[in-house]
């Protein structure tokens, strides 16, 4: 406290002294700032510990599990900022996720028997690894009440894929990768028939229900899970929860743990117990042992059978083959979690006070010589609790999950119970430290720290529980993510979040500096196939089809107008509308929407999106940009005139006229000429520095001389008009130079400051 205390001190002299220096722009001073907002130099430390300046970047990036809100949650560390959440399972309207064509697609991916499910309850991220270290390519994430997995790729942030687990009926223990994301690993969690659509009563649970763990087999290069190719264990109808690969030593092999393996059936409504009793009964239940590698290659030789069209190997063929092997773990177990060696694997009880550390290296001994202390009910060896023990740690009330330090031999355990999070030393088995977390956690989440390279820093506790941690906002209270500094010996609480948006049960974060997403979009790309977008079309192409009651539009978007701005269509067309994004500058996203017709669309630079809709009534729509993209967003509009069917106008009407002078022209052309010279200064500093070496620089170029050209022909089209004295479409076309122009200055200006704000340097 005394070395603490010092360190504040020093730090608040450093800050003030800093401040006094530069004070300029206010006159507080930290330590009236401290008194009058009643912090502590503890406080303040941790603030300073957690603050990112503006414009400087977090160290880490977490992806959050969206809980019941089917989503992913993006947030930066130390900050704790939010980035972005992600639509998986359930339509995210800004995104267009289930309202633009394409990702309807990916939604529809997650049909089950023929219905839409749009809701999930997500519980566990994966990062995709590459040598058990994280490599920012891919993330997976799990549904659990529908059981599915999904799949977003870490270029755009944006769900790709979605499979619906063809024996389950529900499953928790994934997403889980290997270490080379040959797989992903996903289990069962209450036990079922793995046929679809069949009945068994509740008195065949032990004959007819089963649980089971499948093995997503995933195509790195397509970026996709490849159904054919992927497996299933059967297993016991054990309520499998939990999973996790082996790494380095285990390699290969992958653990699940499970609950109830009494395979009780509960019945307050019959008399009976209800499942929390039963379901708690014994002392111990099983951690399964599975042999992935070898059951690759036994499913290879066609030794699985086929259940609802998936290959699935049968529990008695797993024995046979020497895949599957069963360890007791008391009691209740929850999280299993290998170390970072993968010479451990630590399971927590949830009922027990200790957590328990097997030995990879006892468990393949135990196999090598056949030694078991018995079987379990379906015939499968159980390697005694003794043979396979490292060494047990009492911890605490209600342990669940467990991460790893980057400091050797060093994990971190929830308990769930006693509200803390306890550090503990899994090689010597000894507590280390405790503290107190705002209540009840759940998982918790060290830096990489299920990899194989724990990056240490910072601890994530998931509390489930957010209770007086911040301002009242009725009683569905926000969750509570709080962050801890694990640098040094004793934790640190820094840090309280609240997260609006469903309970996030899981979390993963990586080095920010892995992460390489795109800026743009290659232009014409359909974001959720990664191919050519059939609806797009260059500047110049725009049109519209009609085919019978079909009118397919072919648009585009750019700065600030939509090409077309009118469509005319019959009451009963079925209406595409294409549209492609031609900016090239960073963050030029437009929105797109046609008032009532329950579509949306994000049309990020270079992007092609489609919106369809029948236009069943008859009426005038206007549609525009949803994102405020240029001083002229609020014009980039048109209208969709839907007319009742073989509508002709009764006499020929022009479009009301403007009342423009000679004098309103001539000021048009001035200003024209005013705004050339701010493009023409512009333009001579960009070019007179190194701005090739700046690729975001010369996309912005790129755009800003796209706007540019598109000016040419019309100071011809804007003098003919005024020679033949129609001063308003002389005044109009000599405004619309003026728009390009506004464009390329806009653009122009944001290059330079970019150019001058990083470093560039002059060039003859
Ligand atoms: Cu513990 Cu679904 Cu991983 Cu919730 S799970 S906490
Ligand atoms: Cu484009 Cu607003």
């Amino acid at each position: 406290m005394k070395q603490f205390n010092k360190q504040a001190t020093s730090l608040l002299l450093a800050a003030g002294m800093g401040l006094a220096a530069t004070a300029a722009w206010s006159a507080d001073n930290l330590a009236d700032v401290l008194k009058a907002r009643g912090l502590s130099q503890q406080d303040l430390l941790a603030a300073a510990k957690t603050y990112v300046p503006t414009g400087k970047r977090d160290e880490f990036v977490a992806f959050s599990s969206g809980g019941q809100s089917g989503q992913v949650i993006v947030y930066s560390i130390p900050s704790m900022r939010i980035l972005k959440y992600i639509g998986v399972f359930t339509p995210e309207p800004w995104q267009g996720y289930g309202f633009d064509e394409s990702s309807k697609k990916v939604l529809a991916q997650g049909r089950i028997d023929g219905k839409d499910i749009t809701w999930g309850d997500t519980h566990h991220p994966a990062i995709s690894e590459t040598n058990g270290e994280y490599d920012g390519q891919f993330l997976f994430i799990n549904d659990k009440a529908n059981p599915r997995l999904a799949v977003i790729d870490l270029r755009d942030f944006e769900t790709k894929q979605i499979v619906v687990n063809p024996i389950f009926k529900s499953e928790h223990g994934g997403a889980f990768v290997t270490t080379n994301t040959e797989y992903v690993i996903e289990a069962a969690q209450y036990p079922a028939p793995l046929e679809n659509k069949k009945f068994y009563p509740l008195e065949e649970m032990n004959e007819k229900y089963r649980g089971g763990v499948t093995y997503w087999k995933f195509d790195r290069k397509e970026g996709r899970i490849v159904t054919k190719d992927s497996f299933s264990l059967e297993l016991p109808p054990y309520w499998q929860d939990l999973s996790d690969a082996g790494k380095g030593a285990s390699e290969g092999w992958s653990f699940t743990n499970s609950f109830c393996s009494e395979r009780y059936v509960g019945g307050i409504e019959k008399g009976r117990p209800p499942y929390e009793a039963g379901c708690s009964a014994k002392d111990t239940d099983y951690l399964h042992v599975i042999n992935w590698k070898k059951a690759a290659e036994v499913v290879k030789a066609g030794k699985a059978k086929k259940i609802n069209g998936h290959d699935v190997i049968s529990i008695e063929t797993a024995v046979k083959e020497g895949l599957l092997y069963l360890i007791p773990e008391p009691k209740s177990p929850h999280g299993v979690d290998v170390t970072p060696d993968g010479k451990h694997i630590v399971v927590a009880g949830k009922l027990d006070t200790h957590v328990s550390v097997y030995s990879f290296e006892k468990i393949q001994a135990a196999i090598k010589a056949g030694k078991f202390e018995s079987k379990d009910a379906y015939g499968i060896p159980v390697i005694g609790m003794k043979d396979a023990l490292h060494t047990q740690v009492s911890l605490g009330l209600g342990p669940l999950h467990t991460q790893y330090d980057s400091k050797a031999c060093v994990a971190y355990t929830s308990l769930y119970v006693d509200s803390q999070v306890a550090k503990w030393n899994y090689c010597e088995g000894k507590v280390l430290d405790k503290i107190s977390v705002h209540y009840n956690i759940g998982h918790l989440m060290t830096m990489e720290g299920d990899s194989t390279k724990p990056a240490g820093k910072y601890l994530v506790a998931l509390n489930k529980l957010s209770i007086d941690r911040f301002v009242p906002v009725g009683p569905l209270q926000p969750q509570s993510h709080q962050l801890i500094d694990i640098s040094g010996d004793k934790m640190q609480l820094l840090y309280d979040m609240p997260l609006p948006l469903g309970e996030p049960h899981y979390v993963v974060a990586i080095d920010a500096k892995k992460l390489k997403p795109a800026v743009r979009y290659k232009v014409g790309t359909d974001s959720r196939t990664d191919k050519p977008h059939p609806g797009a079309v260059r500047a110049g192409e725009e049109k519209i089809v009609r085919k019978g009651n079909k009118v397919e539009v072919f648009g585009t978007l750019i700065r600030s107008h939509i090409t077309p701005e009118t469509i005319d269509v019959e009451v009963g067309d079925e209406v595409t509308i294409n549209l492609t994004n031609l900016e090239r500058a960073q963050d030029e996203t437009h929105g797109f929407t046609v008032s009532t017709y329950n579509v949306h669309a994000s049309v990020e630079p270079g992007k092609t999106v489609a919106v369809k809709f029948k236009a069943d009534k008859e009426g005038v729509y206007p549609y525009y940009c949803t994102e405020f993209c240029s001083a002229l967003h609020l014009e980039m509009m048109g209208y969709m005139l839907v007319k009742p069917k073989g509508w002709k106008p009764s006499a020929k009407k022009e479009l009301a006229k403007g009342s423009y002078t000679e004098a309103d022209y001539k000021a048009t052309v001035k200003k024209v000429a005013d705004t050339q010279a701010i493009i023409d200064s512009v333009v001579a500093y960009i070019t007179s520095v190194n701005y090739k070496d700046f690729p975001d620089v010369v996309a912005m170029v790129e755009d800003a001389f796209d706007q540019l050209g598109k000016t040419k022909g019309l100071k011809e089209k804007h003098e003919g008009f005024a020679a033949k004295k129609d001063w308003e479409n002389a005044n109009l076309w000599a405004e619309q130079i003026w728009q390009y122009q506004v464009k390329t200055a806009d653009l122009g200006l944001r290059a330079k400051t970019y150019l001058e704000q990083n470093g560039a340097r002059k060039v003859k």
